[in-house]
């Protein structure tokens, strides 16, 4: 990656991000690849200073400018960057200290507003832990600098580690994701088969600068293409989506991207007067992924959206993760949306049946969105996850995915390495596979999600780890034995519910209850941020392994059917909204 900086860098001055500082255009602040470059120099610079080629650097800047300098500054010191937020607020200061304690940076680069709670942070951390070196940077920091010459430039070397993405991984349990060089170009290169050349292609995004789309998806994809991208702060887009829109208006963009909620944001959240507006008719592609693909969502932005120059045509649903850098599939473009309507009760079983125009009752049919071809070069095979053998055409089964975008492992965790990432089919077809815990199948040559093996809760795009939110249940009050956190749908989206054993009889928890209830939702709301429904049992009510192991999939579904044992009256059953 930085050999590309370089190249750009070299050639004609050209815009290579425009930042809007408050979300709007009023205060634009534009970089060429050159300003990139230098200012990437000054971090360099210091880092080789420590003398950090081939130690890892954590990269907590503010989404911004600054963040992407100290990106590049980092990979042309031949340094590993750990990309994460920052870490204010509580949550993410446990989440931040957990990704510090698994990854042992040598230095963290953060904004200079942070440097009066650095104590506050460190204290956080075991003692067992060498405490890292904190690198601030201000506008101050690059003064003086720039003009002068860069310092060394390590050639690349694309096998090394260039960055560890803590995207997955609960804050008790964090995995790092090792990429290489080569899995940053391999990923670019499969994007740009799947968008074909533009010669005025603009992009936009508000996604944040720490995860695999907005990192390798946005950022990293529009310096290998050399195109100009316009960025905001993703609290920029949730405090008001019209700016999204807008900027996409102001600034002529041709290519953006955002998970299915941001549509849904847009959808209900802009005025009739701000629609007003917007002209949508400059944009030619854009990426919808990282959650399940909605023809509800899609339908609604288009009625919304259409009269204001938005062609769904544009529109590209895509699948992809962090292990396989970041693309796995997409739309190929150009092409219409493909929706199939199946059997749900079918397809719960795994078997993918279409429903005929006249049969079928609209609850009993799944509208299922095509993530699309699989990415150039890369294969996609679905697999029986109890047999290991692949599935026959019109089976669902877990997706597995082989190519050079699939990452290296995680770090330090060799057994779950070889297990999720060279996995081999039972009829061994010759190759290791990443095993996504993703459910699909493939129809046509298209591939098809339908949901997950693996527990991870999603509520308005953000990831949760039941593990995390049953440990802060048993935590909140001394009167809950086991739980169970899992999602179920809602009116709203995805609702997070909690199913929680009390250590008493109906009778003391209907003298209690209240008080218990209580304490269970502040203590989740209050770490997780989001408000659950609280089911009450007796003890023995969450169904187990016989390792002791919580069955959250059989937990819900006896939730779901109504015979999950309860103890009333104190259920508080009703989903909330997300705060
Ligand atoms: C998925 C990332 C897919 C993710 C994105 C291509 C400016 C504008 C646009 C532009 C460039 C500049 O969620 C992203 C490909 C973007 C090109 C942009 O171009 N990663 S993750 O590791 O955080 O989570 C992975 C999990 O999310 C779920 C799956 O469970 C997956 O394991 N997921 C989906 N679930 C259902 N449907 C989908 N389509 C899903 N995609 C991801």
């Amino acid at each position: 990656m930085p050999g590309i900086l370089r190249e750009r860098a070299a050639g004609p001055r050209r815009l290579a991000f425009r930042f809007l500082a408050d979300g709007t255009s009023d205060e634009a602040a534009d970089w060429t690849y050159h300003d990139v470059y230098e200012h990437a120099g000054r971090i360099a610079a210091d880092l080789l200073d420590r003398e950090l080629t081939g130690r890892r650097v954590v990269l907590a800047l503010d989404p911004g400018l600054h963040y992407i300098a100290a990106l590049f500054g980092i990979f042309r010191a031949g340094a590993t960057a750990v990309p994460s937020f920052p870490p204010t607020g509580k949550r993410a200061v446990a989440r931040f200290a957990s990704i510090v304690v698994d990854s042992a940076p040598d230095v963290i680069i953060a904004d200079r507003r942070l440097e009066s709670r650095v104590a506050q942070f460190t204290a956080e951390l075991p003692a067992t832990v060498r405490a890292p070196e904190w690198l601030f940077v201000d506008d101050q920091y690059f003064l003086g600098f720039l003009g002068a010459a860069p310092g060394r430039v390590i050639p690349d070397a694309v096998s090394d580690p260039a960055l560890l993405q803590y995207t997955s991984g609960s804050t008790g349990d964090p995995k790092g994701i090792v990429l290489t060089h080569e899995n940053l170009v391999s990923n670019c290169r499969a994007l740009e088969h799947n968008m074909g050349y533009e010669a005025d292609r603009v992009g936009c995004t508000w996604l944040p600068p720490y995860h695999d789309m907005g990192l390798m998806g946005t950022i990293m994809l529009a310096v290998h293409g050399g195109w100009p991208l316009v960025l905001m702060s993703p609290a920029h887009f949730v405090q008001q989506p019209y700016r999204w829109l807008k900027a996409i208006t102001d600034h002529k963009v041709t290519i953006s991207v955002g998970p299915n909620f941001a549509f849904d944001m847009c959808t209900s959240g802009i005025t009739d007067d701000e629609l007003e507006t917007l002209d949508l008719s400059t944009l030619r592609q854009v990426f919808c992924g990282s959650e399940p693909v909605s023809r509800v969502t899609l339908d609604k932005f288009r009625e919304r959206f259409g009269p204001r120059g938005y062609d769904e045509t544009s529109l590209i649903p895509c699948y992809g993760l962090a292990e396989a850098t970041l693309y796995v599939s997409g739309k190929p473009t150009g092409t219409p949306l493909r929706t199939e309507r199946l059997d749900k009760e079918a397809l719960e079983n795994g078997v993918v049946r279409r429903s005929g125009e006249a049969s079928g009752e609209p609850g009993q049919v799944a509208h299922v969105v095509s993530c699309g071809t699989v990415a150039d070069g890369h294969e996609v095979t679905v697999v029986d996850p109890e047999t290991l053998l692949p599935v026959p055409a019109g089976r669902v089964g877990e997706i597995w995915v082989s190519g050079p975008n699939v990452a290296q492992g995680y770090l330090g965790r060799p057994d779950l390495t070889a297990a999720t990432f060279t996995a081999r089919t039972a009829g061994d077809d010759g190759r290791t596979h990443l095993r996504t815990g993703d459910l699909g199948f493939l129809l046509d040559g298209e591939l098809f999600i339908t949901g997950r093996l693996k527990d991870l809760v999603v509520i308005a795009g953000r990831n949760l780890y039941p593990q995390d939110i049953e440990l802060t249940v048993r935590q909140a009050h001394e009167q809950v034995r086991g739980c169970a956190a899992f999602s179920v749908p809602g009116e709203q989206g995805e609702q997070l519910v909690v199913a929680a054993e009390y250590r008493g009889t109906a009778r003391r928890l209907a003298a209690e209850g209240a008080a218990v209830l209580d304490a269970v939702i502040a203590a989740v709301t209050a770490e997780h941020g989001v408000r659950p429904a609280v089911h009450f049992g007796p003890v023995g009510a969450i169904p187990m392994t016989t390792s002791g192991k919580v069955r959250r999939d059989a937990t819900r579904k006896a939730y779901l059917q109504g015979t999950l044992r309860t103890l009333s009256p104190v259920t508080d059953d009703t989903p909330q909204a997300v705060r």
